[in-house]
């Protein structure tokens, strides 16, 4: 499994999913580095990429909206403001694959011309022009699910079916990509863990993700420091290393090909460990 196309800038990127991937986190926000409230420069940004890569990331992915169950909503202005000029930063330091996190299309825009290879919609490329700009720009996008928005997502997740719901919702965003002109072979699925889902609801789909992997299409999937982690070991934010990096190993046993962390370096060795186990006779 692996996607093969050209940026914006003309390089040749390529994704390979022949064996899982870790996308490393890095979010730009001043609530963010999971050390809320500190401050935050483009040198300390950079510094974490070039960690995350040397630890074995091979995609950063660049969020300027903290989508925080209660956050607050951030024009337009702002994300680019926080986004574009680090995706420019990034891509003239380093040759990773840059993903940038976000639902708007001037974002998706702004930040395919400053050299971003992969668009990281936790929208699923609802929101207006996001779909069409998609298609133009011609990078892979990944689709997520939500129930509800960020700032309502948590109030009351309910489902009949969890995994029959979200893999209705992702099948449904699949045909709108397709009819827009988004190549079949540039599409990712994520289930979402954490948007609109209680604990239970969570597990149910990270128990159930062969069901996604089994589609055809590359499954992301992030729980990296997630209340689904915190609520099992009754643990804060900064204590849920081992839990998360469980999570994203039992992620990849059922069939994720790309996983969304913070700890990189950690879940690269847990990784290794795995795909031992696969290679040997
Ligand atoms: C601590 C740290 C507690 C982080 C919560 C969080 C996903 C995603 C996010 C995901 C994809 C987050 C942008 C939420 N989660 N994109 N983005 N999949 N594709 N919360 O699961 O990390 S942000």
């Amino acid at each position: 499994m692996q996607i093969a196309y050209k940026n914006l800038l003309g390089s040749d990127r390529l994704l390979d999913l022949s064996t899982p991937q870790i996308m490393g986190i890095l979010n730009f926000t001043p609530d963010s580095f999971s050390d809320s409230g500190r401050f935050f420069s483009r040198d300390k940004a950079l510094r974490q990429v070039e960690k995350m890569l040397q630890e074995g990331a091979t995609i950063i992915d660049i969020g300027g909206e903290s989508t925080r169950p209660n956050a607050p909503v951030v024009t337009l202005e702002q994300e680019l403001d926080r986004v574009v000029p680090l995706v420019e930063a990034v891509r003239q330091r380093f040759d990773c694959l840059i993903s940038v996190d976000s639902s708007k299309a001037d974002v998706f825009r702004q930040s395919a011309k400053a050299g971003a290879d992969l668009l990281n919609d936790v929208r699923a490329l609802t929101e207006p022009l996001a779909l069409e700009t998609a298609a133009e720009l011609g990078l892979p996008v990944c689709l997520m699910h939500m129930q509800g928005s960020p700032q309502t997502m948590q109030q009351r997740p309910d489902y009949d079916d969890v995994v029959e719901e979200v893999a209705d919702f992702l099948n449904q965003r699949i045909f709108a990509c397709l009819n827009a002109g988004v190549p079949q072979s540039h599409l990712i699925l994520d289930v979402g863990l954490g948007f609109g889902k209680t604990v239970e609801h969570n597990f149910q789909l990270l128990k159930n993700l062969h069901h996604f992997a089994q589609s055809g299409y590359p499954v992301l999937v992030g729980l990296s420091r997630k209340s689904m982690i915190g609520a099992v070991l009754d643990k804060p934010v900064e204590q849920r290393l081992i839990g998360s990096v469980t999570g994203a190993l039992l992620a990849v046993q059922n069939g994720a090909k790309i996983v969304r962390v913070h700890d990189v370096g950690e879940t690269a060795d847990a990784l290794k460990i795995w795909q031992a186990m696969q290679n040997c006779e």
